[in-house]
Formats: C-alpha cells, structure tokens, sequence
C-alpha cells in the first residue's frame, strides 16, 4: 500500500516535473515574458484547445494582476487588481459577448464604490457610494424595463395572425 503510495508521488512528480509530458487530459498552459525580463508575465490556460483562462503580471513585480475567465456562452469575467495590492478590485462581467456587470472598488478599501449593470449592452442600474459610507446607493435602476428590442418583439408576435 505504502509502495503504490510513494509509486504515485513519483509519478506525479514526474509528470510536473517534465514540461514536455503530453497531458491530454489536462489544463494546457502557455506562457510568455512580455518585458523579457527572463520572468513569466502572461499565462493562457486551454482545455481542448480552448482558452479558459488567461493570467497577466502587468507590472512586472512577479504578483498575477490581472485574470480572464472564459466559460460556455459567450461568459466571460475580468478580475484586476488596479493597485497591486495581491487583492483584485475590478471586475467585468460578460454573457454572449456582451458586458452584464461592472464592479469596482476604486478606493481599495475591500468594498465596491461603484456597481453598474448592464442589459442588451446598455446601462440599467448603477450603484454608487456617493457619501463614501461603505454602502451604495442606487442612483438609477430601469433593470426591470423591457427594452425595446423585447417589446417590438413581443408586439410583432402578438399583431402576427396564428399561423395553423
Ligand atoms: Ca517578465
Ligand atoms: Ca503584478
Ligand atoms: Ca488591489
Ligand atoms: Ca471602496
């Protein structure tokens, strides 16, 4: 028992150890040293040649500061950390390519200042924490409108005759 234990770390070590093993069952990485300072800076991560994630060292100080999550349908999320701080205080929300939600933490207190959100692209309902208490207050919110794309649509079909 203890030999296939020891049989196994080995085997795993191996395996991380070896850049060239081809792990087809894998997250496949690529990284690059954008500044040429002789430090990885850039990482993208694919799974069946699919980028999933990309990880970014924008100033170089050797702390990830930036990451981009790919997901199914359009999904994607950017995290950043603006003052690099190791703590991320943006983030961007997409759905079917189009931004859903934007938060950021502009003071770098750990709390969002600001949070806008987004339907068919265009701004419905944004947050803000204009007396700096920590807690946001809603400036606007039309996020229960239909917009005007879902009402033609909805129009259109209610004055179209039944077909059959
Ligand atoms: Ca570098
Ligand atoms: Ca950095
Ligand atoms: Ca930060
Ligand atoms: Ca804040």
């Amino acid at each position: 028992m203890h030999r296939i234990y020891r049989f196994t770390v080995t085997i795993i070590l191996a395996l991380l150890l070896s850049p060239l093993t081809p792990l087809a069952w894998a997250l496949e990485a690529k990284e690059e040293d954008k500044n040429g300072d002789g430090k990885s800076d850039f990482w993208i991560y694919y799974e069946d040649k699919r980028p999933v994630k990309i990880e970014s060292d924008k100033n170089y100080d050797g702390a990830k500061d930036m990451w981009i999550f790919y997901e199914p349908k359009g999904k994607k999320r950017i995290e950043a950390d603006l003052n690099f701080d190791r703590k991320a205080d943006m983030f961007l929300y997409y759905e079917y390519g189009q931004r859903v939600k934007f938060e950021i933490d502009s003071n770098y207190d750990g709390k969002f200042d600001q949070v806008s959100e987004y339907k068919d692209g265009k701004l419905v309902k944004l947050q803000r924490d204009t007396d700096s208490n920590g807690e946001l207050e809603t400036i606007f919110d039309i996020s229960d409108r239909q917009s005007n794309i879902i009402k033609n649509i909805k129009i259109n079909k209610d004055a179209s005759p039944q077909k059959e």
